[in-house]
């Protein structure tokens, strides 16, 4: 299908090796797909017009791998790269499958599983930096309670800050230049998983040693989960410069971890999110962290690779046509009028003294209708098709 919303490189487009490679299992059953090569999902996202794929430590080489058999598959994922044109932006490690994780990682009570984590963690940057991956993703899925008398949730935060702490050095002396972004999750598979939300994230970096190496990948699916305003905390992340990567795919508010196609659910909220990131400029990759249907075989799973691109695309051209509708832009136009760009400035006893003395008749602008109805029933028509 060649198109208009056709993915091409420059849009940036990467996915999981985990998500394509999602074989369907969950709580209640078994796989329902059979395992694709690393090899295979590279060539099947390049053809597709993606730009890359990110991994997991143990989603390209097994725990326990001999150092000659890692290297031949390093080699081998490496080659299907360069033939493909395809990138590995971020990398990340599997803190979470192995039992060794059931009581978390960085903040498990037992100082060996953290060590362990530790070092699984610098092995995992080694290949990331092997593969070109300029981000780091930490996702902490096991660290959190079922039982909160077993820690102090301090102890929790101070153990993960020892960890990103001694990593970022392992960073800087290996001279990687990797950044990291810190992935927040309210819950699942931990009863409470510590630092929820991306606004957790943010106020714990500026805790750390090096605040600047550090930002957030959020990820639409968790914030959506506590019923969060997703758009909002991306926006509260690229406002300070702490957008380091990001996590799109498709949620209903109040239920378990669903990690749906982009675009799939709340198409208004999707759509203020791309034309976020794209109004600002954002020149970080796409990514897609999400899988198919557990009704799917592996076409259905190409279909929901596409499907994710598909519908970023036709939302980026929503965006475009939102910006340039007349009726739409007259409306923003008279709430500009009345903002007043340099209304307060800094602090001064005059300008304290000025506000108060200011006039104004606070019941006519009490009264003063806003036009919102309008504006979101013409944003609601350009999305439905019809502007
Ligand atoms: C999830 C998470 C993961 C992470 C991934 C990278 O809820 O399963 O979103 O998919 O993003 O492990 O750290
Ligand atoms: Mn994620
Ligand atoms: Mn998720």
């Amino acid at each position: 299908m060649t198109d208009f919303y056709q993915p091409r490189l420059e849009d940036r487009f990467t996915f999981g090796l985990w998500t394509v490679g999602n074989r369907g299992r969950d709580p209640f059953g078994e796989a329902v797909r059979p395992a694709l090569s690393p090899v295979r999902i590279v060539e099947k996202l390049a053809a597709l017009g993606a730009y890359g794929v990110n991994l997991h430590d143990n989603d390209l080489i097994p725990i326990g791998a001999a150092p000659a058999q890692r290297d031949r598959m390093v080699r081998e994922f490496k080659q299907a790269l360069d033939d493909h044109n395809m990138k590995v932006p971020m990398a990340t490690t599997n803190l979470f499958y192995h039992p060794i994780f059931k009581d978390g990682a960085f903040t498990a009570n037992d100082q060996a599983v953290r060590k362990y984590a530790m070092r699984k963690t610098m092995d995992a940057i080694d290949l990331g930096h092997e593969l070109g991956a300029g981000v780091y993703v930490f996702w902490g899925g096991r660290e959190g309670t079922e039982v909160d008398a077993c820690r102090d949730p301090r102890d929790a935060i101070k153990r993960f800050r020892e960890c990103l702490n001694f990593l970022c050095e392992y960073v800087v002396d290996n001279g990687y230049g990797m950044r990291f972004a810190l992935e927040a999750k309210p819950n699942e598979p931990r009863g409470d998983i510590y630092l929820p939300t991306t606004g957790s994230m943010l106020a714990f970096i500026e805790t750390l040693e090096h605040p600047e190496m550090v930002g957030v990948n959020p990820e639409y699916a968790h914030e959506t989960m506590p019923g969060l305003n997703f758009h909002h905390a991306v926006a509260q992340a690229l406002e300070c410069g702490k957008l380091f990567h990001i996590d799109l795919n498709g949620q209903k508010p109040g239920k378990y971890d669903q990690d749906l196609r982009f675009g799939s659910e709340d198409q208004k909220g999707c759509f203020f999110l791309v034309k976020l990131l794209e109004d600002s400029g954002w020149d970080g990759p796409r990514h897609f962290d999400a899988h198919a249907y557990r009704t799917e075989d592996e076409e259905g799973v190409w279909d929901f690779a596409r499907g994710c691109m598909r519908t970023y695309n036709i939302l980026k051209e929503k965006a475009r046509r939102f910006n340039a509708d007349p009726e739409i832009q007259g409306i923003l136009a008279g709430i500009r009028a009345t903002d007043g760009a340099d209304w307060l400035g800094s602090y001064s006893r005059e300008r304290a003294e000025r506000l108060r003395s200011d006039s104004i008749d606070i019941e006519q602008h009490a009264l003063r209708g806003l036009h919102y109805e309008k504006l979101d029933q013409l944003t609601t028509e350009l999305l439905l098709g019809i502007r």
